[in-house]
């Protein structure tokens, strides 16, 4: 295993509701370290970039018009196997067939408003990283805690 980064977004759904602090506070507790964040109102540029690969699908059209509807956070998060990781921290894509201590179980119903989006490969992340952030924006620092994290 080694160190990546990967790509989580906290869709506009989980700002309506005020559960950014939450879900932040998920990644953080589980050992990720946060590398870039941002909080923006998603365009339909970036959009469409981040969801080409669903382009055609039955709900695309809502996915786009949800996305883009309001503010999210992206962020960059680094850890042993970060995407994996983040991908369990989030549960299943439907938050009713997640498993309970997901972030998609405990806090959403609905596979349309299910509140987190994780890369789902190191290719994905590379892509969707570019999307939302520069190079500059990806920020090099020393975590203390870390020793504490790993052996
Ligand atoms: P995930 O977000 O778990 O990686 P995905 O990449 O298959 O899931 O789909 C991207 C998003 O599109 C997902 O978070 C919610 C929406 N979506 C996927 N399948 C859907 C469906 N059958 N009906 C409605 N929305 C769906
Ligand atoms: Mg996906």
């Amino acid at each position: 295993m080694a160190k990546e980064r990967t790509f989580v977004m906290i869709k506009p759904d989980a700002v309506q509701r005020g559960l950014v602090g939450e879900i932040i506070k998920r990644i953080e507790s589980a050992g990720l370290k946060i590398v870039a964040m941002k909080f923006i109102k998603p365009s339909l540029e970036q959009a469409k970039k981040h969801y080409a690969i669903h382009e055609g699908k039955s709900f695309y059209d809502k996915l786009i018009t949800f996305i883009t509807s309001g503010p999210a956070v992206p962020m960059v998060v680094e850890g042993e196997n970060a995407i994996n990781r983040v991908r369990q921290l989030m549960g299943k894509t439907n938050p009713l067939d997640a498993d309970v201590g997901t972030i998609r179980a405990d806090l959403a119903m609905d596979i349309g408003r299910n509140l987190i989006h994780g890369a789902d490969s190191l290719e994905n992340a590379k892509y969707e990283i570019g999307i939302y952030f520069t190079e500059e924006e990806l920020v090099d620092w020393e975590w203390i805690l870390e020793q504490w994290i790993y052996e």
